[in-house]
């Protein structure tokens, strides 16, 4: 089968793991259907159909090392919605006031932004109580352990030594994007996204008690898969087009925003996802357990075109 059907096929599994763990409006009790506004919300804001890059690889790396899925699936879900979340406050007004994304109008456009940041807000609790279900499922000791190693590299990927951190750089930055260096940038780059699929690679090895070797290892390749696609989500907002990646393209520049383009320019920018990307195929193949998927997912990245 080829790799876009594989791919496809995956898709639609992380969508389904994705709808069955979410809530739903009709399915609240009469007390809860007060809060039926952000439920819906939320599942709007979620089931528009991203990528699912992320619980892709917490599922891989789980199968790669013989896991269970009952204990990646309830993960794979709190890692889409918290970078759900995180789309969600980075789309409003007071952020980067995008009216688009994943195709559709924003969540803050439909239901308004104070609901918009009540949806972030309830994204982010829902996750963490959506992975602690993962406990219902462990058989020993050694899986509980695994399931609270999982959880402290969730929340801190998401957190202030991760995302939240590279977010506030960014905003910093933005003041005066003149005055940032590399270094600056690099920050950006690791904690705004490396982090997020960083937990997506350890997540789904420290739930299959792969070896700490390659939990390492697959924390180097998340760290230089992160970069690389932001630098090539730089990229994109120049040289792509706004029907497929679901987004207006140009708002970097218009935002006069600090990216790897602006700063090394579109050809550096382009070697180095390429060169980026090489290094975290090579790291790759030295683990030790092989995913012929994983890798040529890796691999369709370096060209994604959304
Ligand atoms: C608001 C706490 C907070 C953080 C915001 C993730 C983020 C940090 C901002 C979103 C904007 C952005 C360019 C983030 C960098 C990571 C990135 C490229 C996100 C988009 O991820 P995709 O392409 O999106 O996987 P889909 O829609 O496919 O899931």
């Amino acid at each position: 089968m080829s790799f876009d059907r594989i791919l496809a096929q995956k898709t639609a599994l992380c969508d389904t793991v994705l709808d069955r763990f979410l809530p739903r409006p009709e399915e609240l009790s009469d007390v809860d259907r007060h809060a039926s506004q952000v439920v819906e919300a939320m599942r709007y804001s979620v089931m528009a159909g991203g990528k699912r890059l992320r619980p892709m690889i917490l599922m891989e790396t789980c199968e790669m090392y013989g896991g269970r899925m009952e204990l990646a699936e309830p993960f794979m879900a709190a890692l889409e919605m918290i970078h759900t979340y995180s789309l969600v406050h980075d789309d409003l007004p007071a952020m980067d006031n995008d009216e688009y994304r994943r195709g559709r109008k924003t969540t803050w456009c439909v239901y308004g932004e104070g609901m918009a940041v009540l949806t972030g807000d309830a994204l982010l609790n829902y996750a963490c109580e959506t992975a602690l279900t993962a406990f219902d499922d462990v058989n020993d000791r050694a899986e509980s352990r695994n399931v609270i190693s999982a959880l402290q590299i969730l929340m801190r990927g998401a957190g202030i030594y991760g995302m939240i951190g590279g977010q506030c750089a960014d905003l910093e930055a933005e003041k005066d994007p003149g005055a940032a260096d590399a270094d600056d940038l690099l920050y950006i780059h690791k904690h705004k996204t490396a982090c997020m699929l960083e937990s997506a690679f350890q997540i789904g090895a420290v739930l299959a008690d792969a070896p700490s070797e390659d939990i390492e290892l697959l924390g180097k390749i998340g760290e230089n898969i992160g970069i690389a696609f932001q630098i090539q989500d730089d990229i994109l907002d120049v040289t792509g087009s706004s029907e497929e990646l679901g987004k207006m393209t140009g708002s970097d520049e218009k935002d006069n925003k600090l990216t790897y383009v602006s700063m090394h320019g579109l050809s550096k920018a382009r070697r180095d996802v390429k060169r980026i990307s090489d290094e975290a195929l090579e790291q790759f193949d030295h683990l030790s357990e092989r995913n012929d998927f994983l890798r040529a997912l890796i691999e369709s990245l370096i060209t994604r075109t959304k």
